[in-house]
């Protein structure tokens, strides 16, 4: 009877749904998520953001886009003669319960690779995240070529951009 079936289906739903490990997406807020490609023709780029982590101790495994044919977690490291090279990291990024995980430039970044069409300055690609513990989390990053440049000025001042990176650190 089709009463029966569905009932069923909504137990199976019910189930499915209590059974699912006590972490949630909501515990992960991405905040100031922005993409960099090296031009018109660019054929891979760099994604760099803020991971916020309200829960439990998690980890960021996997990554995904429509955008790219991959999409891989990358970190930089110096090698024996100083040069800095880009690795790909299998394991991922260990996100601590309560840490502001920074992915930025230089260090730790979301690698596109084999993308597909380049987006227009600001434009918005849809960005998956998936974390070990709070599962998918998506978020919208856009293209931000110009802020990537200050960046990277920002960075040979290493007096720049206290006080207000402080915040909530401490109380
Ligand atoms: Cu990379």
């Amino acid at each position: 009877m089709t009463k029966t079936t569905l009932f069923a289906a909504a137990s199976a739903a019910f189930l499915a749904i209590a059974s699912a490990p006590m972490a949630f997406a909501a515990d992960i807020i991405i905040t100031d998520p922005y993409l960099r490609v090296s031009g018109a023709m660019a054929t891979s780029g760099a994604a760099f953001m803020v991971i916020e982590n309200h829960g439990a101790d998690d980890r960021l495994i996997g990554a995904k886009s429509d955008i790219a044919e991959r999409v891989e977690l990358h970190t930089h490291l110096q090698d024996a003669n100083g040069v800095m090279k880009m690795v790909h990291v299998e394991e991922g990024f260990a996100v601590a319960a309560g840490e502001n995980h920074a992915l930025q430039r230089g260090g730790e970044h979301v690698m596109f690779l084999g993308l597909k069409s380049v987006p227009a300055e600001g434009e918005k690609i849809s960005l998956t995240l998936t974390f070990e513990k709070a599962g998918d989390v998506t978020v919208e990053v856009p293209l931000d070529n110009a802020r990537a440049a200050e960046m990277g000025k920002a960075m040979d001042h290493s007096k720049m951009g206290h006080g207000k990176m402080k915040e909530g650190a401490g109380n």
